[in-house]
């Protein structure tokens, strides 16, 4: 199979930056598993940041839960296209439960990059993970294309669950200001 560790789309390391460096407000983000997370925790800690260290698919719906139990926060899923492919089910629970406090950004590079840069078979078979979100009933779902290349991680989060779910459990405990 070939390997595509670059494809031209947006940095997803820069954008994640972009996106906590314009929260104010106690958002809470949830990095999926890989690059997503170490995006996040390269983008600085927070304690309104949660990490999925192991489990494909997970950070959107760990992020509905989060919109669903604090409907006044923000909350931010950051997700790999081969993760959000692992949980599409998701996408019709979030429709349907219709958070209006939760955004979910899936970073579309087309491969599984982290586990070597296998291409997915959506991007194999010309899948549009856009047009399932809004046929699962998400109506604000849309593509955001295109900057700089790709890059694989540059940081790697530290393999510390236990904080990680103290320091969120803190986070998303303290009022909103
Ligand atoms: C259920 C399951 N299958 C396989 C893996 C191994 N695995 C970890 S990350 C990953 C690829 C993630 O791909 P994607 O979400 O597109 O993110 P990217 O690596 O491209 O940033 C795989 C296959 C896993 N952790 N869990």
């Amino acid at each position: 199979m070939e390997e595509r560790r670059n494809t031209q789309v947006m940095n997803r390391a820069a954008l994640t930056k972009r996106v906590v460096g314009k929260l104010t407000k106690q958002e809470a983000v949830i990095g999926g598993i890989g690059n997503s997370n170490w995006d996040l925790w390269g983008s600085g800690h927070r304690a309104e940041n949660f990490y999925m260290l192991g489990s494909m698919g997970l950070a959107a719906p760990i992020a509905m839960g989060v919109a669903i139990a604090q409907p006044e926060r923000r909350v931010f899923a950051l997700e790999g296209d081969g993760s959000l492919l692992m949980q599409l089910g998701c996408l019709s629970t979030i429709a349907a439960q219709a958070p209006k406090n939760l955004i979910v950004i899936i970073w579309d590079n087309g491969i599984y990059q982290i586990t070597g840069g296998q291409g997915t078979p959506a991007a194999q078979a010309g899948t549009d993970l856009i047009a399932i979100a809004r046929a699962s009933g998400i109506a604000s779902a849309h593509w955001a294309a295109d900057e700089a290349d790709n890059e694989p991680g540059k940081t790697q989060t530290d393999r510390d669950p236990i904080r990680f779910r103290e320091t969120f459990m803190r986070g998303m405990a303290a009022k909103l200001a």
